[in-house]
């Protein structure tokens, strides 16, 4: 009588945690960065670039869904749209348009008007005729992207960091004119567009954020079309967070200007490790709730969602790290689900594991080592999948297979060596991960049902 009662209720708790465990896994097919920001009325996008639109375990994570928004990089800038004065070059900037369109994903342009990246022949006009070149550049270029991008950062960059105007061809012409000349010369070649500045070091209260709220309200007196602030969000560890970062957005806000996160990413010195990646998780954290608590704040981008091409080791020596995707295209759990959180969204818990992780006093899984495997996006075709592989101390080399029951197929695998024979997929370490804890990562396809596979980890 007794062994029944028991029996039935394990039974009763096996059918509970089953129905945690599928509930967990409908969550996660669902919910994405871009799902989670959308449902408080925001985008959150990632920056991209050409070279990387041909990388196509790339540009799956791209466009599957994580992000709702886009940025060109390089793409749209003075140097790549008129390399030569009056001939015109749009091909790269389409390229990320098309990109996007295809993927569901909206466009801000970036950028128009900038002392960086800007052609020779721009730096060397004579001051009386850049105003001209600047009024036409705005003009073709802003025509040309008209209904395909729904923001401008018209200007970019104006200030130095002491909250004065920065020098450029553009102010030394025209004096700090040039960005309501820039602005209502955007306004007329693309009605629609919302027109921003944008810049650096203004994420929190400081002097250059007071000069660019000074700045705002004086556009506003003069009628200048100037519709939104972009804080580009380039954050390092090592330097603390900006100083009330959602007060500064909120004043903006006030101003009656939306407020947009640009070009979000968090850099740390190498190497990285666990504690450096919690602090960068609360400065993603930080960020992200501080756009969602300002009504006005559109949305939030990512400088890219990779390490594999962000801008900072080549800018930063001997730092990096400084987005929530590894540079293998493995997401950092610390970081994303830091997002995820911020977002209002469920942490995803492992789950689909055949062997759940062992409590500190059980014995050493057979095998040695557990291995607990989880879908990390999902889109039509194809899924990502990540399997992170424990152990007690001790253990060198590992092997895990996947015995999947749909069908599905791995097209590439980062971080582990793989072969698949039918339905059973076989991953041993790498030479630089054969201490648990590793994690894996692949792409897969998949159609009709994406079951979990049966995991076993020796
Ligand atoms: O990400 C861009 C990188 O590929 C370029 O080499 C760099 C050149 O200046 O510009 C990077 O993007 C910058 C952006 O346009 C404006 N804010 C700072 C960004 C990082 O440098």
């Amino acid at each position: 009588m007794r062994r029944a009662l028991l029996a039935g209720a394990a039974a009763v708790l096996a059918a509970v945690s089953a129905t945690a465990v599928a509930m967990v896994h409908a969550e996660a097919a669902t919910q994405t960065l871009q799902s989670l920001a959308a449902a408080k009325g925001k985008y959150f996008g990632s920056a991209t670039d050409n070279p990387e639109l041909s990388d196509t375990a790339y540009t799956a994570i791209l466009g599957g869904g994580e992000f709702g928004q886009t940025t060109p990089g390089n793409s749209m800038k003075w140097d790549a749209t008129e390399p030569t004065r009056g001939s015109f070059s749009f091909t790269r900037g389409d390229a990320v348009v098309d990109f996007a369109a295809a993927h569901n994903m909206k466009v801000r342009g970036h950028t128009l008007v900038w002392h960086s990246q800007l052609p020779g022949w721009v730096s060397s006009l004579p001051t009386g005729d850049v105003q001209a070149a600047m009024e036409n550049h705005i003009t073709q270029v802003a025509t040309h992207y008209r209904g395909k991008v729904f923001a401008w950062d018209v200007v970019n960059e104006p200030f130095n960091d002491d909250g004065t105007l920065r020098t450029s061809p553009f102010s030394t012409a025209m004096g700090v004119g040039y960005i309501a000349d820039a602005l209502r010369t955007a306004r007329a070649a693309d009605p629609d567009a919302k027109l921003y500045i944008n810049d650096y070091n203004t994420d929190g209260l400081g002097a250059k954020s007071d000069a660019m709220y000074n700045l705002v309200k004086s556009l506003q007196a003069q009628g200048v079309p100037i519709d939104g602030v972009g804080f580009q969000g380039h954050l390092a560890i090592q330097y603390g967070f900006p100083s009330q970062m959602q007060q500064n957005l909120q004043r903006f806000a006030d101003l009656g200007v939306d407020v947009a996160i640009t070009e979000l990413d968090v850099r740390m010195v190498l190497p990285r490790d666990a504690t450096k990646d919690a602090t960068q998780a609360t400065y993603y954290s930080n960020v992200v709730k501080a756009c969602v608590a300002v009504t006005r704040c559109v949305g939030v981008t990512i400088w890219d969602y990779t390490d594999k091409y962000s801008w900072v080791p080549n800018t930063f020596s001997g730092q990096g790290a400084a987005l929530p995707w590894d540079e293998n295209l493995a997401k950092k759990p610390t970081a994303y689900n830091a997002i995820v959180s911020a977002l209002g969204g469920v942490v995803p818990s492992p789950s689909g594991s055949t062997s759940p992780p062992p409590a500190s006093s059980s014995p050493p899984p057979s095998g040695g080592c557990t291995a607990v495997y989880q879908v990390v996006n999902q889109w039509n075709t194809g899924f990502q999948g990540e399997v992170s592989v424990t152990a007690p101390a001790g253990k060198t080399g590992w092997k895990v297979t996947l015995t999947f029951a749909n069908g599905q197929t791995v097209t590439q695998l980062w971080n582990g060596s793989y072969a698949q024979s039918g339905s059973t997929v076989t991953v041993t370490n790498v030479s630089w991960n054969a201490t648990p804890p590793a994690t894996f990562g692949f792409l897969a396809n998949w159609s009709g049902t994406n079951a979990a596979p049966a995991v076993t980890c020796a």
